[in-house]
């Protein structure tokens, strides 16, 4: 008796589930994109797994993959997926109906994901369902059809073999290759359509819901000029206004929240006198003000680049809160956005007179999508994590001891002003300068305190007083400079930064947990 190689059939078999998946998550895809792109299986576990997610986890990907973190995350759920496909397609060689069974119930998990998303519909089970019996459909075509090719005695269409010598699972002629192969083409072309119909769809309905970009009202209380000189414009130093096409990005939102601003409301409840709700045009119906604020991460590491500056436009956030009438036993803003993130306030930071904003615009435009269309929070001096809520659609009056927020319930901070920064732009670390004449330069912040001096020193010397750039207001960033004799040899370069109420940056390196980074930012180059 000849054993037909066993290692192909194994393969074939493997291929089955993994062109299953392709179909069932290509079916699921299209329906998404037809119907909410989010409640899609794979955007779906994905987000759920996000919230899973133990913080030290969130804060390693974060710090090691930066802005593409969600890309990595989509990355590994693909893998995990074909795994369990690939193993699925091994076990329907031998337990066909269990496998089906696996598909189907990997379909109903990703049903209980998409369920489980704040402000999710009942009808956002159909595309994970759609999976699971497009999944199940496809793998039983592909199981048939492996049968006949390899194991045709077991075909239950087909005449049980007779005789002693039943031959061996996976043992018998290659009797019906051609059909294995046409019902994985078809499967796989099936796959390729409905997934690259649905991509299409979907950015078809992105450059749409872009093309609408609002155009919102002048500032009743615009921002004065830039002062001159804010912006150094020096090689290799930001501008001072960080375009809102690079600005950073950080939230939990594995899709970017689509609000329509049409039905958009923001909803002012808890510990108020009087309970509001306004419309995206009561809020443009009020006197909007524009101002210069500079935001920052909390997981920026020193020398990082969460840190961007924007010119944001919108209402006075503190009126709204007295419009609403706060008691006197509220010491929480809890804000929660569209996607159900949410994020605790100190009601006395926002009402002590700073410019904290309810934005609807950023640099001049509406707010881009990814930074919180329609609506956001931005409350100067605090990270962003305990500020600025985008996509926000609830404040809640509270206090801190009865209720928590996203991150405050995964061990950081209530409160969280930003630390005093600086960092050195450059020359970049590990640059190689020509010996002579060098400029040293890069930003400091320290929000609504403002920064009242930057030092410089080089491999441990004395501290020399770096120039400041002149700055809107103490809410935003500085830029900063130093001209420098650079000679041959390595350099550490090193800067540390004083705000206006003197204090200096320490020291020692902190890493972000629980509240901030702290440390000086250096740079070692090498002059030639
Ligand atoms: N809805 C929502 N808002 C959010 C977050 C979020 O995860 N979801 N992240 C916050 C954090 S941690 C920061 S630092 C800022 C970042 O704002 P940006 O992405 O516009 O730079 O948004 C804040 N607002
Ligand atoms: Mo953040």
């Amino acid at each position: 008796m000849t054993v037909k190689k066993p290692a192909k059939s194994s393969l074939a078999a493997a291929t089955c589930g993994l062109l299953a998946a392709g179909a069932a998550l290509g079916a699921a895809e299209l329906a998404a994109a037809l119907s909410k792109p989010q409640t899609g299986p794979l955007l779906a576990v994905g987000s759920a797994f996000i919230d899973l997610t133990p913080a030290w986890l969130k804060d390693f990907a974060i710090r090691t993959f930066g802005g593409n973190d969600k890309n990595v995350l989509l990355l590994v759920l693909v893998i995990v997926v074909a795994a369990f496909a690939a193993a699925i397609g091994l076990a329907a060689r031998r337990y066909p109906r269990l496998a089906g069974g696996g598909l189907i119930s990997l379909g109903l998990v990703a049903a209980v994901a998409a369920l489980s998303r704040p402000g999710s519909a009942p009808l956002d089970v159909l595309p994970s369902l759609l999976a699971a019996a497009v999944g199940a459909s496809a793998l039983h075509l592909m199981h048939r059809a492996w049968l006949r090719t390899f194991a045709p005695h077991l075909d239950a269409d087909r005449p049980a073999p007779s005789g002693p010598d039943r031959p061996a699972l996976a043992a018998g002629p290659v009797t019906d290759r051609r059909e294995l192969l046409r019902t994985a083409a078809t499967v796989l072309g099936f796959a390729a359509v409905a997934g690259g119909l649905g991509r299409v769809v979907s950015a078809t309905r992105d450059t749409a819901a872009a093309g609408v970009r609002l155009v919102l009202p002048r500032p009743s209380d615009p921002a004065p000029p830039l002062p001159v000189g804010s912006d150094l414009h020096l090689p290799g130093l930001g501008p001072f206004t960080t375009p809102s096409k690079d600005f950073y990005r950080v939230d939990t939102a594995l899709v970017v929240p689509r609000v329509p601003h049409q039905d958009w409301v923001l909803r002012i409840h808890g510990l108020v006198d009087r309970p509001v709700e306004l419309t995206f045009d009561d809020i443009l119906a009020r006197p909007l003000v524009e101002r210069d604020i500079t935001m920052t991460c909390v997981s920026n590491e020193v020398g990082g680049p969460y840190v961007g500056h924007a010119r944001w436009l919108g209402v006075d956030l503190a009126d709204l809160l007295r419009q609403a009438g706060v008691r006197a036993d509220a010491d929480q803003i809890l804000s929660r956005s569209a996607d159900g993130w949410t994020c605790g306030t100190p009601v006395q930071a926002v009402l002590d007179g700073r410019d904290a904003l309810l934005a609807v615009g950023m640099n001049g435009e509406a707010l881009p999508p990814a930074h919180g269309f329609p609506a956001r929070m931005i409350v100067p001096g605090l990270y962003g994590y305990v500020s600025a809520t985008k996509w926000v659609t609830e404040i809640k009056l509270t206090r801190f001891a009865d209720e928590r927020a996203y991150w405050t319930s995964r061990g950081w901070a209530e409160h969280a002003p930003v630390k005093t920064a600086s960092r050195i732009e450059m020359p970049k670390p590990f640059a190689r300068l020509a010996a002579g004449p060098a400029t040293i330069a890069g930003t400091a912040w320290a929000q609504h305190r403002g920064v009242a001096a930057v030092e410089v020193r080089v491999d441990g010397g004395p501290w020399r007083q770096a120039r400041l750039a002149p700055s809107p207001n103490p809410d935003t960033w500085r830029q900063w400079h130093l001209d420098w004799q650079a000679t041959p040899g390595d350099h550490r370069l090193e800067v540390r930064a004083t705000d206006a109420v003197g204090h200096t940056q320490p020291q020692p390196r902190v890493a972000p947990f629980p509240d901030g980074a702290t440390g000086w930012h250096s740079v070692l180059v090498t002059v030639l």
